[in-house]
C-alpha cells in the first residue's frame, strides 16, 4: 500500500459576513484523518484568494474534493475545479454536498469531475479516496459513488443511511477556529450537527431527497460531551445545531439538557424545529432548555395563509405558532421565523393572511425576528415538478444553476411590478417587525427612537399593503451606502 496521501476539500464562497467552519468538510474529514490522511481544508469564507488556496494545497495531495448546494456556491465550485484541473490534470476530483446529491448524472456530465457522492460522504469518500490514494480510478463497487468510465457514468448502488453513532469524531481542529472567529469580529460559534433529516414532509423541503423521511439522531451523552468538549476547547459564545428539527424526540432534547445544566456548560445554543415541536414542551421543560443554554429557535413558518400552508403540506396550526411564540418570549428563547413569499397560487388575501400573521406573533412575542425569502423551488423537493409545469425553466447543467438562488432567481408567476411588490414587503417586515437583529447590534438613544418611527411606519403600511412609493426604504439604503463610504461597519455581534 502506498503511503497515505493529503487530501484537498474545498468550500465555495457563499456570499456572505458570517462565517463558521464548513461542517460538512470536517464531517467527511473524520474517517479519512482516522485512516492516517491528512486532510486541508480550504473555505473562501476566510480565505481571500480561494484558488489560489487550493493550488497550493494540491501539492502532493491525492484527490480534490468540491461540495456545493444549488445555487451560487456552484460559481465558485466550477471556477475553482477548472484551475485546479489545469493545474493538476492528473488530479482526480470528486463532487459532493446537496446539488451533486441530487443530481448526479447531470453533476459528472462536467468534465471537471470525475466522480459524485451521492448523499453522506464520510464512508464513501473514505473509499473513493482509498483507491485513489492507489493510483486506482476506477471505483466499480464504491457505494454510493457516481463516476465516469470512458465516456459512460456509472451508478453505483446507493449506500443507505450510515449512523452517525458509529463515525469517528469530528475532527474540528483541522481548522483555524481563529481565522473564524476574527472575521466575526470575535464572536464564537460552530456549527454542529446532532441528528438528520426529518419526519415531515414539506413540499417545498428537499430534506427527504438526501436523508429520506426519517430522522437519525447522535446518542444524547456523545452530543453532551462533544459540545462541552468543543465549547471549553474554543470557548465558544454559541453552538448552532443545524439539525432540520431539533425537537423530533422530546425526551431526548430534554436529557441534554440536564446532561448540559449539570456540567455547568456555559455556552448558548441554536435550534431549528417547527413551532408543534416545542408546543409539546411543558412550561418547565421550556425552561429547562433555556437554562441549559438555549438561546434562539429557528422556526420555519412560511405562511400566514391556511390555504397556502395546506398547499404546501405544511401540516401547521397558526394558533400553536402564536401560542409559540409567546411561550418562547415568557422562557426567554428568542425566536425568528422564517417565511417564503411568491409559493405558487399566493394570491392578495393570502398576502393579508401573511402579514397578519407577523403583526399577531410581533405583538405575542415583541422580541421576535422574521427572515423573508422568495420561494425557490430546489431540485429534489416534491414541489420541483409542479413549479416547472408553471414555467420555471429547469437549468441543463451544472453550471446553469448557479442562478437558481432566492435572491436572483425569477419566478414566472412573480415578475416584474408583483416581485418588486413583494420585496418592498419583504423591506418593510424587516423595518417593521425584526425587533432583534442576528447580526447587528440593536440601537440605543436617538437611533433607537429612529428606529421606532421606522418601526410604526412600516407596520402600519404592511396592515394596508400599502407598500408603494417606499421613502423609508430609500431613506435607509441611502444611509447605509453613507455609512460605508465612511467605512463605518456594524459590529457584528449574533445574539
Ligand atoms: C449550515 C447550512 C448552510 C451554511 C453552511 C455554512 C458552513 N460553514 O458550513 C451556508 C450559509 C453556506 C448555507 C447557505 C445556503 N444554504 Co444551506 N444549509 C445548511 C444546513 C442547515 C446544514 C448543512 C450542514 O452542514 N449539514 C451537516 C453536514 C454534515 O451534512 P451535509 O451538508 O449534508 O454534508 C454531507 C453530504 O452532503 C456530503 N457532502 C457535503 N459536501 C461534500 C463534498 C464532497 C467532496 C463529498 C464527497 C461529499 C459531501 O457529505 C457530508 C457528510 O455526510 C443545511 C440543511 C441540513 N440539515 O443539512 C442547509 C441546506 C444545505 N442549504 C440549503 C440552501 C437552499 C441554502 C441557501 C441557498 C439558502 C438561502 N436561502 O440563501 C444558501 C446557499 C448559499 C449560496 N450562496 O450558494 C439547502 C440545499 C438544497 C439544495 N438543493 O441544494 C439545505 C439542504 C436546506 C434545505 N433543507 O433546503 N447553508
Ligand atoms: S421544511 Fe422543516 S418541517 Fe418541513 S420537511 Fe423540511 S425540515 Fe421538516
Amino acid at each position: 500500500m502506498s503511503a497515505r496521501k493529503p487530501v484537498v476539500l474545498f468550500f465555495p464562497s457563499y456570499y456572505s459576513d458570517e462565517a463558521a467552519p464548513p461542517l460538512a468538510l470536517i464531517h467527511l474529514a473524520a474517517p479519512l484523518v482516522a485512516r492516517g490522511h491528512e486532510v486541508r481544508i480550504v473555505d473562501s469564507a476566510v480565505e481571500d484568494d480561494p484558488e489560489k488556496a487550493v493550488l497550493q494545497a494540491l501539492d502532493g495531495a491525492c484527490a480534490l474534493g468540491v461540495s456545493m448546494v444549488t445555487g451560487p456556491m456552484i460559481t465558485q465550485g466550477v471556477s475553482v475545479a477548472a484551475a485546479a484541473r489545469a493545474a493538476r490534470p492528473d488530479l482526480p476530483v470528486v463532487a459532493g454536498g446537496w446539488h451533486p446529491s441530487i443530481l448526479p448524472e447531470q453533476t459528472l456530465r462536467s468534465p471537471l469531475f470525475d466522480a459524485v457522492v451521492k448523499g453522506q460522504g464520510e464512508i464513501t469518500l473514505a473509499e473513493i479516496v482509498e483507491r485513489w490514494n492507489e493510483g486506482e480510478r476506477d471505483l466499480t463497487g464504491v457505494a454510493g459513488a457516481f463516476f465516469k468510465r470512458g465516456a459512460d457514468i456509472v451508478a453505483n448502488t446507493p449506500r443507505g443511511y450510515t449512523d452517525i453513532n458509529a463515525l469517528p469524531r469530528r475532527p474540528f481542529e483541522i481548522v483555524d477556529f481563529e481565522r473564524y472567529a476574527s472575521r466575526c469580529h470575535g464572536f464564537r460559534w460552530l456549527l454542529y450537527c446532532s441528528s438528520h433529516g426529518c419526519p415531515w414532509d414539506c413540499s417545498y423541503c428537499s430534506n427527504a431527497s438526501v436523508y429520506g423521511r426519517n430522522w437519525k439522531p447522535l446518542h444524547a451523552d456523545r452530543t453532551v460531551d462533544e459540545m462541552s468538549d468543543l465549547a471549553a476547547r474554543y470557548r465558544l459564545d454559541v453552538i448552532d445545531i443545524i439539525d432540520d428539527n431539533y425537537l423530533v424526540r422530546r425526551d431526548r432534547a430534554v436529557e441534554i439538557a440536564e446532561k448540559l445544566l449539570s456540567k455547568g456548560t456555559t455556552f448558548g445554543y441554536f435550534i431549528q424545529t417547527r413551532t408543534d415541536q416545542v408546543d409539546r414542551l411543558s412550561d418547565d421543560e421550556l425552561k429547562l432548555l433555556r437554562r441549559s443554554g438555549l438561546k434562539r429557535i429557528f422556526f420555519g413558518i412560511e405562511s400566514g395563509s391556511k390555504r397556502v400552508l395546506q398547499t404546501v403540506n405544511k401540516r401547521l396550526d397558526l394558533e400553536t405558532a402564536y401560542r409559540t411564540a409567546e411561550r418562547c418570549h415568557r422562557a426567554g428563547v428568542e425566536a425568528s421565523f422564517n417565511l417564503i413569499f411568491g409559493l405558487p397560487g399566493e394570491d392578495d388575501s393570502d398576502l393579508r393572511d401573511t402579514i397578519a400573521m407577523v403583526d399577531t406573533i410581533g405583538q405575542r412575542n415583541p422580541d421576535a425576528a422574521f427572515f423573508t425569502n422568495i420561494f425557490s423551488p430546489y431540485p429534489g423537493s416534491p414541489i420541483f415538478p409542479e413549479a416547472v409545469r408553471l414555467g420555471v425553466q429547469e437549468p441543463a447543467s451544472l453550471e446553469e444553476w448557479a442562478i437558481f438562488y432566492p435572491k436572483i432567481q425569477k419566478l414566472p408567476w412573480l415578475e416584474g411590478k408583483a416581485h418588486a411588490r413583494i420585496q418592498r414587503i419583504r423591506d418593510y417586515i424587516r423595518i417593521g417587525y425584526s425587533a432583534r437583529k442576528m447580526v447587528v447590534h440593536r440601537p440605543e438613544g436617538f437611533k433607537d427612537l429612529v428606529r421606532r418611527a421606522f418601526q410604526a411606519m412600516a407596520r402600519f403600511r404592511l396592515r394596508r399593503l400599502a407598500v408603494g412609493f417606499p421613502v423609508e426604504v430609500w431613506a435607509l439604503r441611502a444611509w447605509k451606502e453613507v455609512k460605508g463610504l465612511f467605512g463605518t461597519r456594524e459590529p457584528v455581534v449574533i445574539n
